[in-house]
């Protein structure tokens, strides 16, 4: 990594210059990204594989080329892309001062609004347009329908991987930036060059950087004179280990390296300073770092267990699942999720009040995945799908079921359950259910009511209308009521069985939960990528009917997985089966040229965090003394190829965990497998191996692999075989593959 993304708005290209002129004067090298600048913001981000500096302001989040995929982009930012977000006053079109506010979710509404309305505006403007016009309005409402989805989710992101103001980026001689960038020599040098710039400003005075295009791409750092470098003494300074800095090339500045005395004082200082500013998580992650970097520095450690112990309860309160508390004064709602839920509420109001009822419908579902006994969401849910999304009916049923769990008594949901019961021609349930209605709401009995609910009661005593006003066949109740009884099938739709799916937003574990889905199972899908889990969730219940619960976290992230996985809603709760897929390569490479980063992420993905996940699971499955968990494996776990080294190395873990937790489990009457295929297409596993890279990507050309339906297949014949039958490994290649280095690459075979 040679250089740092400086990305912004071409709005704020003023503050983006003076951050560049302020630290380019040590030659810290910015390469300028903004919306003005070739090439989409977002991969600009995300393609370089460099550290960023993100300013985030009013225009920024207002901007359609700096607001597409950038939520995308943050997210797959990898472990070595460190990444400081500055949130700044945005600046309006006569030059004044616009606040840009994130720390709320409320704010977040502001601007979810603002989206929505342009959604609106374009669309108004698409209903006039024709032709090859019709078409442009088309993708751009594509566009703005992206980010109005997606800008909610983008702040909270910010907000859960930390900013700061442009006040704290200046604080302290922008110490936040150079700890961001694990820059702590550089640092020093800023700080003595700043102080000499302040006592002989002749002297060492910053000379002005020529007026330069944003266009300019690398903008050249200001040279320091040789006199001046030399006088700047080498800062003591907490420094990490050597590979984990920036490879920045100036030999000078590279000389610079801290004794442990002082590099020790510096971290306790540096760290000291966060905290007292308020940032613990900072400052304890500082004296953490350090302490593993010095672990036989006592004072050291003792000052990182104080501060654990002092802070931790405010940087991680613990998760707790709710209880019923005997004083609900002291039960406190948990703030953040609550304004959340609210945020979500009002803005499936804004978009059912405009009739954008899917979206709506998508806001709702937010709410109560995020509180389920939030006030009245499941009515508001059941009523609107009812009348407004015909394609989810069976959804809609099931919304007003849950609403009459907590108002048992309301007629509205129970007219619209007699309305969904005369749709399937369950007649004596909807005369029943309309019964109950207008004794608990006289005002909803009407003549038009009457005539529908009761035109199929032979005993009824209310007259027969000569001609029903909806279409209802000429059949007699007896003969039609049995097909289809709503409730009874819901009832046994969700004791169905039920299927966790990790790494489901593609490829494996997409073509998995669809096979399931397509069976009538029940699904929890997870994956990092919320707006593809949303796009999956709503087909399958479209298509399948199937309900799904969404579960976005990462499974690297330990907290994550417990806070996830230990809160499910009730009738989620019971996990048959269990299908560990997420995993990821990353990296095509010999052991002497690997990246500690991606063999990380490989090691955290594949092998910690599928033990996080099987471990949470198999508590409940050994409780229930039943369960499946089928893990996904590999060629790569069962023999090894050149280059092929750590990725290999945690699939092999991948086969050494199953057939581990098979001799913890089996005795609890639990099944244990997994799926070992080769390549396998319809996937991004090579896409993410090779970073981005399409070219290299193209590794399935010259035959035909394997396909991910085939393994979903496999997982399902799998899960599927009666209960005394464990099917512990189905290792599978495509018919031109023979071996790991053996594939037949003479073209695809029909
Ligand atoms: P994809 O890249 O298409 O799918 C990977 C899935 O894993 C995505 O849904 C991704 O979701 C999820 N994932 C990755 N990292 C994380 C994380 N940190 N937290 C949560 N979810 C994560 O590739 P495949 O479908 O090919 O991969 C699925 C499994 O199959 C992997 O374990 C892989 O090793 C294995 N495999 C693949 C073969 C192939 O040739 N394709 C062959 C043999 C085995 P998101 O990014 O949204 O988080
Ligand atoms: C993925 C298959 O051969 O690329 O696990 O390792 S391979």
């Amino acid at each position: 990594m040679n250089r740092i993304i400086l990305a912004y708005s071409h709005h704020n290209a003023e503050l983006a210059q003076h951050i560049d002129t302020q630290l380019s004067r040590i030659g810290i090298p910015f390469e300028h990204a903004s919306e003005r600048l070739p090439g989409e913001l977002a991969s600009q981000i995300s393609g370089s594989g460099e550290p960023a500096l993100l300013l985030v302001t009013d225009n920024f989040l207002k901007d359609r080329a700096c607001m597409t995929g950038m939520l995308a982009a943050v997210q797959s930012l990898s472990a070595d892309q460190p990444l400081l977000v500055v949130v700044a006053d945005g600046v309006s079109e006569n030059g004044q001062p616009i606040p840009t506010h994130i720390d709320r979710m409320v704010n977040a509404l502001q601007y979810m609004n603002f989206w929505q309305n342009a959604w609106l505006d374009i669309s108004t403007q698409y209903q006039h347009a024709e032709g090859i016009e019709k078409q442009v309005f088309e993708a751009e409402l594509d566009a703005v329908r992206t980010i109005a989805n997606q800008v909610g989710d983008f702040i909270s992101l910010l907000r859960d991987r930390g900013y700061v103001s442009k006040a704290q980026l200046e604080a302290d001689d922008y110490a936040v930036f150079f700890n961001t960038f694990r820059l702590s020599d550089w640092h020093g040098q800023y700080r003595r060059l700043v102080n000499q710039t302040k006592d002989s400003p002749l002297v060492v005075e910053a000379p002005h950087l020529p007026e330069m295009p944003l266009s300019s791409g690398v903008l050249a750092p200001e040279p320091i004179e040789e006199p001046e470098l030399q006088a700047l003494a080498p800062e003591k300074s907490f420094a990490l280990p050597e590979s984990e800095e920036i490879d920045f090339t100036d030999d000078d500045l590279e000389s610079v390296t801290p004794d442990h005395t002082s590099a020790v004082e510096q971290a306790i200082r540096d760290a000291h300073f966060w905290l007292d500013k308020g940032y613990t998580e900072r400052g304890i992650e500082l004296l953490q770092l350090a302490s593993e970097q010095y672990p036989e520095n006592e004072q050291l450690v003792q000052e990182y267990q104080s501060a654990v112990a002092k802070f931790q309860p405010v940087v991680e309160p613990p998760v707790e699942p709710v209880v019923v508390a005997p004083n609900p004064v002291t039960v406190e709602p948990e703030p953040v999720a609550a304004n959340e839920a609210k945020s979500y509420d009002l803005m499936g109001d804004m978009a059912a009040g405009k009739g954008d009822y899917l979206f709506a419908k998508y806001c709702w579902d937010r709410v109560a995945e995020l509180d389920q006994a939030f006030p009245h969401i499941y009515r508001k849910l059941g009523l609107m799908t009812s009348e407004h999304l015909q394609d989810y009916r069976e959804t809609a049923v099931h919304y007003l079921h849950k609403a009459l769990e907590s108002n048992s008594g309301d007629a509205e949901v129970m007219l619209a359950l007699a309305q969904h019961s005369l749709q399937n021609k369950s007649y004596e349930d909807a005369r029943s259910w309309y019964e109950q209605a207008i004794s608990n709401n006289t005002n909803l009995r009407n003549e038009e009511n009457d005539r529908l609910f009761f035109a199929h009661d032979p005993q009824s005593p209310e007259p027969q209308p000569e001609q029903p006003v909806v279409e209802v066949p000429e059949t007699k109740v007896e003969e039609v009521a049995p097909q289809m009884v709503p409730l009874a099938q819901l009832q046994e739709k969700s004791n169905g069985p039920l299927v966790l799916i990790t790494g489901a937003t593609s490829g494996i574990g997409k073509a998995t939960a669809e096979i399931f889905a397509q069976n009538g199972y029940r699904l929890i899908l997870t994956g990092r990528r919320v707006e593809r889990l949303v796009a999956i969730k709503n087909i399958f219940e479209a298509d399948y009917g199937t309900d799904v619960l969404l579960l976005p976290f990462d499974v690297r992230d330990a907290g994550a997985v417990e806070a996830a996985l230990t809160n499910l809603p009730e009738n989620f709760q019971n996990i048959d089966i269990l299908i560990n897929n997420a995993g990821l390569a990353k990296g095509f490479a010999p052991i002497q040229e690997g990246s500690l980063a991606h063999w990380d992420a490989m090691i955290d993905t594949n092998v910690k965090g599928m033990a996080y996940v099987s471990r949470i699971i198999a508590q409940g499955m050994v409780q229930r003394k039943s369960g499946f968990i089928i893990n996904v494996g590999s060629i790569a776990g069962r023999e090894i190829y050149p280059n092929g080294n750590l990725y290999c190395a945690s699939k092999a873990a991948v086969d050494a965990l199953t057939k581990g937790m098979r001799y913890d489990l089996f005795t609890h009457n639990i099944r244990v497998g997994q799926v070992s295929p080769g390549h396998v297409e319809e996937t991004e596993f090579a896409i993410t191996r090779f970073d981005g890279d399409a070219e290299k990507a193209k590794i399935y050309n010259d035959f035909q692999p394997l396909k991910s339906s085939d393994v979903a297949d496999a997982i399902y014949y799998m899960a599927t075989r009666p209960a005394h039958v464990n099917i512990q490994d189905i290792y599978m290649f495509s018919t031109q593959q023979a071996s790991a280095v053996a594939v037949n690459r003479n073209g695809r075979a029909k």
